[in-house]
């Protein structure tokens, strides 16, 4: 079956020294699935790459060669637009990426739980640093009696992103018409978020057919059950490439200075006016957000957790000029 890349994103700046041209759709344990214009190869990912070579995620663009004995093999991984990326929870002091070259990031939350302002604080990051566009789905929409307050509480965290409610019971299909809007022709939207949000089920929904396995969320707390296992790429119908992703549990930022300060550009602003270049933003004279705190005109425990992701990449950073 010829495949025209085209489907897949394709730039013309992609130009494999040599091999063939593909775009990686899904990975499991060494192995990938690459999309190329002959077809989907299945293909071995690493056992002849040593370990400093970068691995390869969904969305990358490699290119491919055929060897006699092992079939085909990446031989390169393309030049990255961008990725997404987290501390790897496994190991505490390396990157781990998620997926690459992404042109939209969908931050993925259900109605029908609470949503930690700390845990989307960190999404945002995330999903900042990698350059891509940000959008907030808020899905289940049915679940809840009032998603307006929810709504709000949401906005005032994630200043600037924009905010979309869908509805995805039965056939109704509330508010997809928006978020199908956000897919242009050619782009790369990856879904992010924490399982049982309904990633999955947003893009059975956006593709209209049941593409990827959904499972139920625990009654009690409503938190889901890790349905999805891989990162896997899907084609939507009329244009657009969508990521689907296993649930996040552990969102630890990787290097992400610049997305933090947007994050919280509000802080950022005040510290400007502190007295002190340098400012903590503990016990000096003339501090504009201990002022600010004081005046309850910013929340105390948003301070809090600004001055805690700041160290945590501080401290990151000086372990790394240790080693
Ligand atoms: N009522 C209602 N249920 C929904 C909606 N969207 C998703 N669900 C349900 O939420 C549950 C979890 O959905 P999934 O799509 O599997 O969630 P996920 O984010 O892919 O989860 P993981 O794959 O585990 O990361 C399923 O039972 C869905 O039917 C919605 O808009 N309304
Ligand atoms: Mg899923
Ligand atoms: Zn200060």
């Amino acid at each position: 079956m010829k495949i025209d890349l085209h489907d897949y994103g394709y730039r013309p700046e992609l130009e494999p020294s040599s091999g063939e041209l593909g775009r990686i759709v899904r990975v499991d344990r060494g192995e990938c699935d690459v999309v190329t214009a002959q077809g989907v190869l299945r293909v071995l990912s690493d056992s002849q790459r040593s370990q400093d070579v970068l691995a390869p995620v969904v969305g990358d663009w490699v290119a491919i060669v055929e060897d006699p004995d092992l079939g085909f093999l990446i031989h390169e991984v393309l030049a990255r637009f961008n990725t997404v990326s987290r501390r790897d929870p496994s190991e505490q002091v390396i990157e781990q990426v998620l997926v690459a070259n992404i042109d939209h990031v969908f931050i993925v939350h259900g109605l029908d739980r609470p949503l930690p302002p700390g845990r989307l604080e960190r999404f945002l990051i995330i999903a900042r640093d990698s350059g891509a566009d940000v959008s907030i789905v808020l899905t289940k929409a049915d679940q809840v009696q009032e998603s307006l307050e929810i709504k709000t509480t949401i906005q005032a965290i994630a200043v600037g992103i924009p905010i979309f409610t869908v509805s995805l019971l039965n056939e109704s299909l509330e508010g997809l018409g928006a978020v199908e809007d956000l897919i242009g022709i050619g782009k790369t939207v990856a879904l992010l978020g924490e399982s049982g949000a309904g990633k999955s089920t947003l893009i059975n929904a956006l593709v209209g057919h049941e593409a990827m396995t959904t499972g139920e969320v625990r009654t009690g707390d409503k938190k889901g059950r890790h349905t999805t296992v891989n990162r896997e790429m899907i084609l939507k119908p009329g244009g657009g490439i969508l990521i689907d992703t296993p649930g996040v549990r552990s969102v630890g930022i990787w290097d992400a200075q610049e997305a933090l300060e947007r994050v919280f550009e509000d802080l950022e602003g005040l510290a400007e006016q502190c007295r002190f270049n340098d400012c903590m933003h503990s016990t000096e004279p003339g501090c504009a957000i201990t002022e600010a705190k004081e005046k309850e005109e910013i929340d105390f425990r948003r301070v809090e957790r600004y001055l805690a992701l700041r160290n945590e990449l501080e401290e990151q950073k000086s372990r790394d000029r240790k080693e």
